[in-house]
């Protein structure tokens, strides 16, 4: 059983606490692991049934628009995926992709977009992606350059658009592309794009080694209506980066509900597996390992629940959500790893949830900010502060 005391601080309110009690019998009855099959079949069905029973809610902001409030609860974002997570990979990431793929619609939507795609991304009716990356712009998004003209009222896109999630499975993406109102990040602009619009090409589905959805996305004078831009020209820079301040820190507790689900195993194995006529626990070796996964794992935790409280209180949070994305992230691939090695050779074996972890948590310290960007974020933060 996962230690469920973290929800008894102060970061939280009764809602939230009734919200785990809630998701987690849920996920119990409802979420099994994936056997990775067909993740798209399967992804589909996660969003499906995730919107029927209310979760997706969470993903977007505006009642009037089918979310659970008028703005949206960062807690309530993380406790849903760290406690997703802790059953499914693949569940945690039908839900964050919802939120992350419409996210800049629920930040900087107008009316009419917000009423158009909202609802049916929180009923689980639309799936929604996040087109930023690209083969030359990961870390460094001021330098993307898939292309974005007018074209009479409209624009027409063309360019590439890699690491999609969702990519080949979503309803509509929203792709930043260059608008050209000036150099680097401040000429960006974010555009709605709906799937099978005429110039949309899937090029190349991508594998990895946690398998799900993911694709290389080309566009050729992919026409868009006027109404496809969000917010004003120039502004998607910033678009990204406020939904990624969400985001990041919903990242850190997708890991934080790996690393809790590592640590059980670690624990089971720990005071079950015989050895030299004693437990494994017995071990001070291994008491030092547990107290090192246990501590990482608290430390992981009030990072990323001080950044989802701090958000909640309309405080900037670039720095605290950086801070928490790196810590869970990494931390959580250490604990992952000690788990592993407590299970020995058995933990390699393919289906294990120690080797499932393992390949999981990966991709964590990577999308959405390399812990090395995080790592800029943190320190440019610091420093503009002692600047000032
Ligand atoms: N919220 C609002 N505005 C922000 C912001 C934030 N969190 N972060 C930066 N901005 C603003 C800045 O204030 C600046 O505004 P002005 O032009 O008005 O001064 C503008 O955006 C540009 O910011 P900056 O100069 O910091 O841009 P950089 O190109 O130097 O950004 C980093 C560098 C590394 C921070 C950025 O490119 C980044 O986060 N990269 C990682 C992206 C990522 O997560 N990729 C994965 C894709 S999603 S899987």
């Amino acid at each position: 059983m996962a230690d469920e005391t973290y929800r008894d601080w102060p970061f939280f309110d009764d809602r939230h606490r009734q919200l785990a009690i809630e998701l987690e019998a849920w996920a119990e009855a409802q979420v099994a692991d994936d056997d990775g099959a067909d993740v798209d079949a399967a992804c589909r069905e996660l969003v499906r049934r995730l919107g029927a029973a209310g979760w997706l809610a969470h993903a977007v902001a505006g009642r009037a628009h089918g979310g659970a409030g008028d703005v949206i609860d960062t807690r309530a974002i993380c406790l849903l995926r760290e406690i997703l997570a802790r059953h499914s990979g693949l569940a945690d990431f039908a839900f964050a992709m919802q939120g992350l793929g419409s996210g800049a619609i629920s930040l900087a939507g107008s009316a009419a977009q917000q009423a158009r795609y909202l609802p049916r991304v929180a009923r689980g009716e639309a799936i929604a992606a996040f087109a930023l990356s690209e083969p030359e712009a990961g870390s460094d998004v001021a330098a993307l350059a898939c292309k974005a003209e007018r074209d009479g009222a409209g624009h027409v896109l063309n360019g590439c658009k890699t690491w999609i999630s969702n990519g080949g499975i979503a309803d509509f993406y929203v792709v930043f592309a260059r608008s050209g109102e000036a150099p680097g990040a401040r000429g960006i602009s974010a555009y709605i794009v709906d799937a099978g619009r005429p110039g949309l090409e899937i090029a190349e589905r991508i594998d990895l080694i946690a398998p799900h959805p993911l694709a290389r996305l080309e566009f050729t004078n992919c026409r868009l209506p006027a109404d496809a831009l969000i917010g004003r020209g120039g502004e998607g820079f910033k678009i990204a980066m406020r939904t990624l301040d969400v985001f990041r820190t919903s990242v850190a507790a997708a890991a934080l509900g790996y690393a809790r689900r590592a640590f059980d195993a670690a624990l089971e194995r720990a005071t079950t597996r015989p050895m030299f006529g004693r437990k494994l626990a017995d071990f001070q070796l291994t008491q030092a390992r547990l107290a090192q996964m246990a501590t990482t794992i608290d430390s992981a935790a009030l990072l990323t629940y001080r950044a989802a409280w701090q958000r909640d209180r309309r405080r900037g949070v670039t720095r605290e959500a950086a801070m928490a994305k790196w810590a869970a992230t990494e931390g959580a691939q250490q604990v992952i790893d000690a788990a592993l090695q407590l299970w020995g050779g058995l933990g390699l074996v393919s289906g294990q949830t120690v080797e499932r972890l393992y390949r999981e948590i990966r991709a964590l310290r990577i999308y959405e900010g390399a812990s090395e960007v995080q790592q800029i974020v943190i320190a440019r933060d610091l420093l503009a502060a002692a600047a000032a």
